[in-house]
């Protein structure tokens, strides 16, 4: 068992590598960042709007995830 894990290891970890590459980050953390906003702005409280709202503002600005829509 301990054989096919270091086997499969450094497979596994060359495919996370190239999902997490920068392109994908920059598309579905967008996506993932538009989908909170919506439901944010959507949703009845406005608390969440003055607070989660800018705080998803400074991880995009922090991971240089610009808002494209
Ligand atoms: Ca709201």
């Amino acid at each position: 068992m301990d054989m096919i894990f270091k086997l499969a290891i450094p497979i596994i970890m060359q495919i996370i590598e190239k999902l997490l590459s920068p392109e994908n980050i920059i598309k579905y953390g967008d996506r993932l960042f538009d989908f909170i906003e919506d439901a944010v702005v959507s949703s009845e409280t406005t608390i969440d709007d003055i607070t989660v709202l800018p705080l998803v503002k400074a991880l995009r600005n922090a991971l240089s995830i610009p808002d494209n829509d």
